[in-house]
């Protein structure tokens, strides 16, 4: 019995494999990679900075902007992969013959392809709060995402002479003087159905932190206005077995001088207001007003420089939220508070009940909540 012939590349006939496709979307693939990593990096040394790096406290909602577009170019990307992918699926087949070079090359080839499929995976389910593996999400994504960029620079570099070639719409690669197409799209068409499939897939994303993208925002897991006081919750009190507080609570900051404060006492300190939003590294944000009392009065009255960086603790026993850090620049902002209240209201339990952290430019998993604790470290 005969087999039938594998095919070859040449029996894809259609101009949509053309290297002028691969070029073009592998042009706004890379764009959607480069500002994911970038976003993702800014995330990163946010949440694990170096004592060297000092990354100011304002713009106040930068790190909601970097974060809402670190989760819209990941999802964006996806599509993109996808028809980068079925672009180049072809040459799988262009096996004969093949040298040490070329094996290297697809070797490299099927590395990027695999971390950056693997990595939107983990990234989107992570957006639904969902870890079905045994490894920590964090650092793998983080890990991975360095393997995506070495991978791309050698796939960019092993390519520049083909992305060189077709980079601009040449004569000899328009459409009518290529052999006629075996699909009815043409590659325009193909350019526009990838193009809106990003949009549509970015579109149905964006709601979660742009708030009148809320009604079609299918595609994003926290509607930003939903939730108590306005505000989604992350992790419940309940979940972080945080139950209230006793009659004998009190605050303490430990500094040149320990003081203690009562809810009332802290309450009777002046109040100060800010309008800042919640961003979520999950891509979810939303603005709030929240008011207290400012971090770099509290500092002023136990003694020591508004300048201090500071450790603050959660009533939280455990797990990777229950204690934080606030660098010099951020303890000192004034707009940084101990919150008491949030949306006119005093703080629902699940938002930190009766007092958490809130500062400008930092990632949801700093603003600790249910904070009865500041040490000043320096
Ligand atoms: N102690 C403590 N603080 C915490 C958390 C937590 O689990 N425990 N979750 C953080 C995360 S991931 C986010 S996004 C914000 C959400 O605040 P919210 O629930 O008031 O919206 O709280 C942060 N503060
Ligand atoms: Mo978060």
């Amino acid at each position: 019995m005969k087999l039938p012939a594998l095919p070859t590349e040449k029996s894809f006939r259609s101009p949509l494999h053309h290297p002028r496709v691969a070029t073009v979307l592998g042009r706004w693939l890379a764009v959607a990679v480069v500002i994911c990593f970038l976003t993702g990096l800014f995330s990163h040394f946010q949440q694990h900075t170096p004592l060297w790096l000092h990354i100011p406290s304002r713009p106040a909602s930068l790190y909601r902007f970097t974060q809402g577009l670190h989760v819209l170019s990941g999802t964006v990307a996806v599509p993109l992969l996808l028809a980068k992918l079925w672009t180049v699926y072809p040459k799988l087949f262009n096996l004969k013959g093949l040298g040490l070079k070329d094996i290297a090359e697809k070797a490299s080839i099927l590395v990027l392809a695999s971390a950056l499929a693997l990595e939107l995976f983990i990234g989107y389910l992570n957006t639904l709060q969902w870890y079905p593996w045994p490894f920590p999400f964090k650092e793998t994504h983080y890990a991975l995402a360095w393997i995506i960029i070495g991978a791309l620079l050698v796939h960019l570099a092993v390519k520049l002479p083909l992305i060189r070639a077709h980079w601009r719409r040449t004569a000899e690669v328009r459409p009518t003087s290529l052999p006629s197409a075996t699909t009815g799209l043409t590659r325009r068409g193909l350019f526009r159905t990838v193009a809106g499939a990003a949009s549509l897939v970015g579109i149905s994303a964006i709601g979660q932190s742009v708030p009148a993208f809320g009604p079609v925002a299918v595609l994003a897991p926290r509607k930003p206005n939903v939730g108590p006081q306005g505000l989604p919750v992350n992790r419940t009190a309940h979940d972080a077995g945080v139950s209230g507080v006793a009659a004998d609570w009190r605050f303490t900051i430990s500094g040149p001088q320990k003081l203690s404060y009562s809810l009332d006492e802290l309450r009777a300190l002046p109040q100060s207001r800010s309008d800042l939003p919640i961003a979520c590294v999950e891509g979810w944000s939303q603005g709030a007003r929240w008011e207290g009392v400012r971090i770099r009065d509290l500092l002023q009255l136990c003694g020591a420089p508004a300048s201090s960086r500071v450790r603050v603790v959660s009533m939280e026993k455990g797990g990777f939220y229950a204690t934080s850090e606030l660098p010099p620049e951020y303890a000192a902002d004034p707009l940084t508070l101990l919150a008491l209240r949030l949306n006119g209201g005093e703080l629902a339990l699940d938002h930190g009940f009766p007092a958490r952290i809130i500062a400008p430019n930092r990632p949801g998993v700093l603003q600790t909540k249910w904070v009865h604790r500041l040490e000043v470290l320096s």
